[in-house]
């Protein structure tokens, strides 16, 4: 029954004035209810032929945890990507050029912190003067993203290719301003890795945040390391509002009052 009341109400979905206010997520979610026969039992007593129930029934919990790894699985994609091509776009702090970003968002593109001086070098961006001990909170590399009003990032990774000279840094974190830059993120490299990003904290995020690459412990001052190209990968959604999530509330109560109601009706014919 759940189901040919699921399967009726699709072709209403963008005429009701109510359902179309509905997001699209209610809509794939109801595809993601997996259904069964409910014929076998009723609160663990098993029922005479006669009065088997045989409507197919949907089950919301599982369907939510179904819709949930097709939908985030699926709409993984560039968030802010950029390969950095030209003449010494060291040059630029931050550097934009040939950015490409998502639709609802901004970034900021690549740049340094005041630890650290611009080394020309092309096609990637180059710096010199990294600490030759300990992380230096001033040198590193930059990254600021920041959704739209009324959308959200997910970031599921941040990939990047790196290059080092003979004297430059052997060590290298990344950190974000989520918690002051204070932990380190993943294992990154000198030439270059992917960090997972799926982590809770980087879901839902609707504040901006910074991501900063530092790298230490250089042989000498003048060894270099620079950027080649970058990624950050994830979705960006829009922000559920108040109206909406109580909508959802009052969808997912009808939905389990009418799994419910077969049952409670057996129970008085019973
Ligand atoms: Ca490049």
């Amino acid at each position: 029954m759940i189901a040919s009341l699921n399967i009726a109400c699709y072709p209403a979905l963008p005429f009701h004035p109510i359902l179309a206010t509905l997001p699209t997520h209610c809509f794939y979610f109801s595809y993601c209810l997996p259904l069964y026969p409910d014929n076998t039992s009723v609160q663990g007593k098993p029922l005479e032929p006669k009065r088997r129930n045989i409507t197919m029934k949907a089950h919301p919990i599982i369907g939510l945890f179904v819709y949930t790894f097709f939908w985030t699985t699926a709409n993984a994609a560039i968030i802010t990507s950029n390969d950095i091509t030209g003449d010494n776009p060291s040059l630029e702090d931050p550097y934009t050029s040939g950015i490409i970003n998502a639709s609802s968002i901004s970034a900021s593109g690549i740049g340094r912190g005041e630890g650290i001086s611009a080394r020309t070098a092309s096609d990637r961006y180059n710096a010199s003067s990294w600490s030759t001990g300990e992380l230096d909170s001033d040198e590193y590399f930059t990254f600021a993203l920041d959704a739209d009003d009324g959308y959200q990032v997910s970031l599921t990774s941040f990939t990047y290719t790196g290059q080092v000279s003979s004297t430059g840094p052997t060590d290298f974190a990344l950190r974000s301003s989520l918690d002051s830059f204070s932990s380190d993120i993943g294992t990154p490299t000198g030439t270059g890795t992917t960090i997972d990003l799926s982590a809770s904290e980087y879901q839902n995020l609707t504040d901006p945040v910074e991501f900063r690459l530092y790298a230490y412990s250089a042989e000498s001052g003048a060894g270099t390391f620079s950027i080649n190209d970058y990624e950050f990968e994830g979705e960006i959604t829009a922000t559920p509002e108040p109206q909406t999530l109580a909508l959802i509330g009052i969808g997912a109560s009808v939905l389990l009052w009418n799994q419910r109601r077969p049952r409670m009706l057996m129970q008085m014919e019973g």
